[in-house]
């Protein structure tokens, strides 16, 4: 059967594309294949974070999950630092790992860039990550297209950890949309939307209530010519808008630019304003029913974690036997 995984950081509010580029991927996924959606709250710490904010962040992400449709009884769900092998792994693939393919990481180049402090984390972070997917033998990993590198990275320490010391971990697929894998940011949409940029008005969480969200679409960044066309290059702003449509209704992308021929840009942005306001006020209603449960969700992520530390820990005591690490 196929095996995902696939996780998000809580390194801040999720935004409508964490939603449309992993999340769901994750809903779809959860009929066909035994799924694994985690909370990577170490991914978080590679960054400075509020340790307050952090765990609150944490449990709201998992909220989130569910409110987007993961259902706990198809899908486990659970957050990272409940299951120990993630460090450990983590750890005995960095004995494998190069610099030589870190140093090629873009992700870590962005984030890195113009920062005085960067930690050795973020720097090692494509590793644990590889960790988090090797752990429960994935065969497919769903994620937004910012995340390619990394799954390539994964396979080739995978890779050679089976040729050094024999068959041990299943070779991963990325499992990237053709369309929606990349929402691009509102303010500058040669960039894509990211949770933890600086700019509020780049971004749209999910849980954003739709006066607020209605003021960022309108004021989105555009172009001067008012002709809609899906124009990637030379019309990133207005093809943003009509992907997002596009992805909000599902009709398809043919479909959105035929609909708003001749159209002004004013017409595209109120509509896509009222498309989203539905969308996300299902999920924010669910949301909101969920947090008048507290502990469910508590009993959702032991009995997750739980679930998860049983396969981690096969797969753990497999690379250390693999590794030569005497076990009792
Ligand atoms: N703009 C995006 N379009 C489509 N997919 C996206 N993803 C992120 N941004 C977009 C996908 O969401 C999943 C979770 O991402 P993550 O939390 O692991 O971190 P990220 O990829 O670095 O996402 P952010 O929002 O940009 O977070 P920060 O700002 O903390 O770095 C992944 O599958 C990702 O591809």
């Amino acid at each position: 059967m196929k095996r995902v995984f696939s996780g998000v950081q809580p390194s801040g509010n999720l935004t409508i594309g964490n939603y449309l580029g992993a999340l769901k991927q994750f809903v779809e996924l959860q009929n066909e294949a035994d799924a694994f959606y985690c909370v990577v709250d170490l991914h978080a710490l590679t960054v400075q974070q509020d340790p307050e904010e952090l765990r609150k962040r944490s449990r709201e992400i998992a909220q989130i999950y569910l409110a987007c449709g993961v259902d706990p009884v198809k899908s486990t769900v659970f957050i990272q630092s409940h299951v120990r092998e993630h460090a450990e792994l983590g750890w005995l693939l960095q004995c494998v790992s190069y610099m030589g393919e870190l140093n090629r990481m873009t992700q870590f180049k962005d984030k890195a860039e113009g920062k005085a402090n960067v930690t050795v984390g973020l720097y090692t972070y494509p590793v644990l990550m590889a960790a988090d997917i090797l752990l429960y033998d994935t065969t497919h990993v769903p994620v937004g297209d910012d995340q390619k590198q990394h799954i390539e990275l994964t396979r080739d320490i995978a890779e050679r950890f089976n040729n050094r010391f024999g068959e041990t971990f299943v070779i991963p697929n990325p499992q990237i949309q053709k369309f929606g894998a990349r929402i691009m940011s509102l303010t500058e949409p040669n960039k894509k939307m990211s949770k933890s940029a600086e700019n509020e008005k780049s971004r749209i969480a999910i849980l954003e209530d739709p006066a607020t969200f209605k003021k960022k679409i309108m004021s989105a960044v555009t172009d001067t010519d008012n002709e809609i066309r899906f124009d990637e290059e030379n019309k990133p702003g207005i093809s943003n808008l009509l992907s997002l449509y596009s992805l909000f209704t599902g009709d398809s992308l043919d479909a959105t630019v035929a609909r708003f021929q001749g159209e002004g840009y004013g017409t595209l942005k109120k509509q896509l304003v009222e498309v989203m306001t539905d969308k996300l006020g299902t999920i924010q209603a669910r949301y909101h029913e969920l947090s008048q449960d507290p502990a469910e969700l508590d009993r959702i992520l032991a009995t997750s974690a739980e679930r998860a530390r049983t396969i981690a820990e096969q797969t753990v005591n497999r690379v250390k036997d693999a590794m030569g690490l005497v076990r009792l």
